[in-house]
């Protein structure tokens, strides 16, 4: 599944890891042949024959804990109730995997401008005629995940994950925010063209008042995303099925 994500989605930043109980140690060779994965060893430091990470997250056998971006739980699903032989369930664990990854990240909203919806450093009109072109050619709704590997369009810039008027209506106030605030001397951006229908002596990036916007669209996300699960099996054979594992950090 983890070789699946990454060539399907290879935007979405999606980490698959495993942290196998104590007492089952033996399996991790096992587990790990043939496979790439972050797997960790958990251990038992106060000696109640569980592992410190499992029984923080009060983990059973075969949980997939889902992380966002900031290590909080956003889902749980378990492989004994939900077995990855059936294929509905296999699709189910991986669309959870990617919907959370979008949640999370959020692709195709701009992260250091969110107005900026073609990234090119300038808030113009051009930001917004690019989602209302989006919007008059049926493009509108909720948003697939990518499947590219680079995004050309952050035309969701209020980050909902749908592309709706309300994208457009942001960058347009924006716009009659910086109209509204008289002129100025030019000043010219650090890179790249300024744009032709761009409001001349405030074009530059450093000049637009979108700081405040920026960030109250955004959640902040981390470099991956992390997702446990459980392989083994409670006679400790452990071979080929889905384990368990997870950045060591207590759930909120
Ligand atoms: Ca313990
Ligand atoms: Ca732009
Ligand atoms: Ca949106």
């Amino acid at each position: 599944m983890q070789k699946e994500l990454s060539a399907e989605h290879p935007l979405l930043r999606i980490t698959i890891g495993g942290v196998n109980q104590v007492g089952y140690d033996s399996g991790n060779a096992a587990i790990m042949a043939g496979r790439k994965l972050a797997w960790m060893q958990d251990i038992d430091t106060d000696q109640n024959s569980n592992g410190e990470v499992w029984d923080d997250w009060q983990a059973v056998w075969r949980d997939v804990f889902v992380l966002d971006g900031a290590n909080s739980k956003v889902n749980l699903y378990n492989l004994t109730v939900h077995d990855l032989r059936t294929p509905a369930n296999y699709a189910e664990l991986k669309s959870i995997l990617i919907d959370s990854a979008m949640v999370s990240q959020k692709p195709f909203t701009n992260e250091s401008i969110a107005v900026d919806v073609d990234g090119n450093g300038i808030v113009a009109p051009r930001d917004a005629l690019l989602v209302i072109n989006r919007l008059n050619s049926g493009g509108g709704g909720t948003i697939a995940p990518p499947t590219g590997t680079s995004i050309s369009e952050y035309i969701d810039v209020d980050g909902n994950l749908i592309v709706a008027p309300l994208d457009a209506l942001r960058v347009i106030n924006v716009l009659n925010q910086r109209t509204g605030g008289g002129e100025g001397e030019a000043a010219a951006p650090a890179s790249g063209p300024m744009l032709e229908e761009s409001f001349g002596s405030e074009a530059a990036t450093g000049e637009l008042p979108v700081g405040a916007v920026r960030n109250a669209l955004l959640e902040p996300v981390s470099a991956h995303e992390w997702f446990f699960a459980q392989w083994g099996s409670e006679d400790g054979s452990g071979i080929g099925e889905p384990l368990l594992g997870t950045r060591l950090r207590r759930p909120r």
